[in-house]
């Protein structure tokens, strides 16, 4: 009996090894980036598209690339850049994005966003959203969001503005 104690220790503190060996590196791949204040559209009933908005912080010394975003709750998700074309406001898809080093880069509406087409399901407020990031140098990142109705949307937006820094 103390034998088998003792194998079972044994065994889980490799295993604990294994685990310590293997986390710093993605640990400290993840804390170089960070996904602050992200949240996902509610789709509005009869259609089957949303967008995502959030800041993307790069905490490392060198640019960080987003490459592309994926989810289950959608086959497509791409990166978006809203702009004045001739007096209209126009969409249009970019490949990734920069997020320079030690800075932090906004999405917003009217602004840089995640457009996501063709919803499986409707998406509705107070669920969570599971976002896989995918950035230069293989690196990953995959973050909860919540969905937010138009009203708790506005509710973020308008409680947080001193936070983003860019009100100098
Ligand atoms: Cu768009």
């Amino acid at each position: 009996m103390k034998n088998y104690y003792l194998f079972t220790l044994l065994l889980l503190s490799s295993f604990v090894s294994f685990i310590s060996h293997s986390e710093p590196v993605s640990k400290v791949k993840n804390t170089m980036v960070l996904i602050e204040k992200a949240y996902v559209r509610a789709t509005i009933p009869g259609t089957s598209i949303s967008s995502s908005y959030m800041e993307i912080v790069n905490d490392s010394a060198e640019t960080v690339t987003l490459l592309g975003v994926s989810s289950q709750i959608s086959p497509r998700i791409e990166i978006h850049q809203h702009s004045m074309f001739e007096g209209m406001m126009r969409m249009r898809k970019l490949e990734s994005i920069d997020i320079p080093p030690k800075g932090r880069v906004i999405l917003q509406p009217s602004g840089l966003h995640l457009m996501i087409f063709d919803v499986k399901k409707p998406l509705k407020a107070e669920q969570q959203i599971k976002l896989n990031f995918n950035f230069s140098n293989k690196m990953t990142l995959t973050t909860q969001v919540p969905v937010f109705s138009p009203t708790q949307e506005k509710a973020a937006r308008t409680a947080a503005p001193d936070m983003h820094g860019h009100h100098h």
